[in-house]
């Protein structure tokens, strides 16, 4: 059983151009996660979804090899996992944005909220500083794309009708078109 779990870990690598040659001269394993299927970059490290949990990877002795791993939150969806948690975006309010598809179900508990169990596909958001959590938007069935401009609107596609669904600011409540 440990082999299978080793082979399911995907390592998460630095990929470095030395020479500035715009060829990678080097790879660093940054760290061994199993089955990822989002990160971003926050608080000098990384977040990323290793469904059900979201971890906080960092390294702290400047040896580009995580040294710090930490459960930040759990109870994602890992039910179907090509759309379980993905495409994260820090968003300008300090919140972690993600989308969730179809046939997950997530039941998140945080410090400010008892279990929120949710079957909905689409937007999620949650604030690695204060452990907030809340469901955000819906954009059903397969939603993988999230983005920002630059003045804050915040914009989500969906894989299966190609939809593109502007969205409101961070934060606020939002209308599909
Ligand atoms: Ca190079
Ligand atoms: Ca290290």
């Amino acid at each position: 059983m440990r082999d299978l779990l080793v082979d399911a870990e995907v390592s998460a690598r630095i990929v470095t151009d030395d020479d500035r040659d715009g060829v990678a001269d080097r790879a660093i394993t940054f760290a061994y996660v199993q089955n990822p299927t989002g990160f971003e970059f926050w608080n000098g490290g990384v977040l990323v979804a290793s469904v059900p949990d979201l971890l906080f990877l960092k390294d702290t002795d400047g040896d580009d090899v995580a040294d710090v791993r930490i459960r930040i939150m759990g109870g994602l969806g890992s039910a179907d996992t090509h759309h379980s948690a993905n495409n994260f975006v820090y968003g300008p309010d300090g919140f972690l944005y993600y989308q969730r598809g179809i046939f997950n179900v997530s039941n998140v508990e945080s410090p400010w909220a008892t279990n929120q169990e949710s079957g909905v596909s689409g937007m999620y958001r949650f604030n690695p500083r204060t452990f907030e959590f809340s469901f955000h938007a819906p954009n059903p069935p397969n939603p993988h794309g999230i983005s920002f401009d630059y003045w804050g609107y915040h914009y989500a596609t969906d894989a299966t009708g190609g939809a593109a669904v502007p969205r409101s600011r961070a934060s606020q409540s939002s209308t599909r078109l």
